[in-house]
This record gives C-alpha cells, sequence and structure tokens, in this order.
C-alpha cells in the first residue's frame, strides 16, 4: 500500500520481487545497491541463512528524486523462494504496490517457476488484492548461462505470462535487464498511483 504524505510530498511504494527459490532475487537487489549513488539509497539489509539463502526477505529503500512535486522512495523487498517458508513470503507480499516475478530461465526450472507464480497468485487473492489490476513484471533471469540449459523466451512467455504484462530478459548477475525490469514495474507503480488520485 503505497503512502502519500500531501504535508510532506513524499510518496513511499513497496516492490517485491517474487519467484522459485535460487531465480536470482537477492542479486537483482544487490546489483541496484551497486550501482545506485549512495544519497539515492539507504541501507540494504539482508535476512540470511549461512548459506545464503533467503531467511525473511531484503529490503532495499530507494530515493528516486521528485516527481511531480513529490519526493518519491521505493522501497524493494525479495520473498525467500524456498517452498516452506509460505507464510513469511505472504507477510512480505502484504502491501505490495508493484511485484516483479523473477524467473529462473533454465529448462529444469520450469515447473518451479509455474508453482511460484501460482503461489503468487494465490496469496495475492489472499490479501484480497485483484490479481489483474496488480502492477506486474517478469523477468526472465539468468540468460548468460549456455543456451542449451535454458528455455527460449517465447516457451517462457507462452507459459508464464498469460497476462501480457511487460517482460524482460536479465542476467542479474552482471546487469542486462536488471534496471530495465525496475525501470518498467515503477512507471506501472506511478501510473495506478496517478490514475487512483485522478493526476
Ligand atoms: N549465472 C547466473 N547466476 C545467477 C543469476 N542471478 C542469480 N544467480 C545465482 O543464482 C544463485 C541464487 O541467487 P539468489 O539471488 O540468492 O536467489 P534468490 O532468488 O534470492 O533465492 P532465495 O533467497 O532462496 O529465494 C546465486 O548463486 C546467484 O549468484 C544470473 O543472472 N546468472
Ligand atoms: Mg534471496
Amino acid at each position: 500500500m503505497s503512502l502519500v504524505n500531501y504535508a510532506t510530498r513524499e510518496i513511499t511504494c513497496k516492490i517485491v520481487y517474487y519467484g522459485p527459490g535460487r531465480s536470482g532475487k537477492t542479486t537483482n537487489l544487490h546489483y541496484i545497491y551497486g550501482q545506485v549513488p549512495s544519497d539515492r539509497k539507504g541501507q540494504m539489509v539482508s535476512l540470511a541463512t549461512q548459506t545464503d539463502r533467503t531467511l525473511f526477505f531484503d529490503f532495499l529503500p530507494l530515493d528516486l528524486g521528485t516527481i511531480s512535486g513529490f519526493t518519491t522512495r521505493f522501497q524493494l523487498y525479495t520473498v525467500p523462494g524456498q517452498v516452506y517458508y509460505q507464510t513469511t513470503r505472504k507477510l512480505v507480499l502484504q502491501g505490495a504496490d508493484g511485484v516483479v516475478f523473477v524467473a529462473d530461465s533454465q529448462s529444469r526450472q520450469l515447473d518451479e517457476n509455474i508453482e511460484s507464480l501460482q503461489d503468487l497468485h494465490a496469496n495475492l487473492a489472499e490479501h484480497s488484492v485483484d490479481v489483474r489490476t496488480t502492477p506486474l513484471v517478469l523477468q526472465y533471469n539468468k540468460r548468460d548461462l549456455p543456451p542449451d540449459l535454458l528455455l527460449p523466451t517465447a516457451t517462457l512467455e507462452d507459459a508464464l505470462n498469460f497476462r501480457g504484462v511487460p517482460s524482460f530478459e536479465a542476467d542479474a548477475l552482471h546487469g542486462p535487464g536488471v534496471f530495465e525490469t525496475l525501470r518498467a514495474v515503477s512507471e506501472l507503480v506511478l501510473r495506478k498511483l496517478g490514475a487512483s488520485k485522478g493526476a
């Protein structure tokens, strides 16, 4: 749920990176953190297991500057993708203004991607959020891996993108596609916010 403070002219929006375990959600945030100048970001907080799997969430606050006279802040979160952290995922998703679904492009991960997308829809529905109007962007990650390990993007589109939302190929480890994804979801969130405020 975005917070709009008219007194201080500040907007705060929550973006959640969702997807199966090891798809690269935390890696997206690390890359963003590494690229954004320090006056535009806060401390990144990661609550991880000893093997670097997200245990609760990652959190990265970003300052996008002034938009229509409002200081605009984005708070990026990742959920833990491992199947048994279902309760935590639901909690972290609560109040999301926009969602980035990070899919793992490897052929052997297709079922995990489908299952996680279904889990996202079920959790949004449980929060009584209209799934069709929630700003959503898909990211097909790990495109840097050898082609014989990967599904063609068209196959991933057929399997996952039934809503026809914006989608991006990415290599979160090295950067391509990371900011394109973030920009797309930010635009959808701000557009929806503008529409709901009649702006
Ligand atoms: N080759 C390649 N490896 C990647 C890419 N993105 C992430 N990885 C690797 O995949 C592994 C898992 O990445 P994480 O970002 O921790 O995955 P996650 O989605 O946060 O996983 P959970 O926290 O368990 O849900 C790590 O070893 C990353 O270095 C990518 O684009 N290309
Ligand atoms: Mg993680």
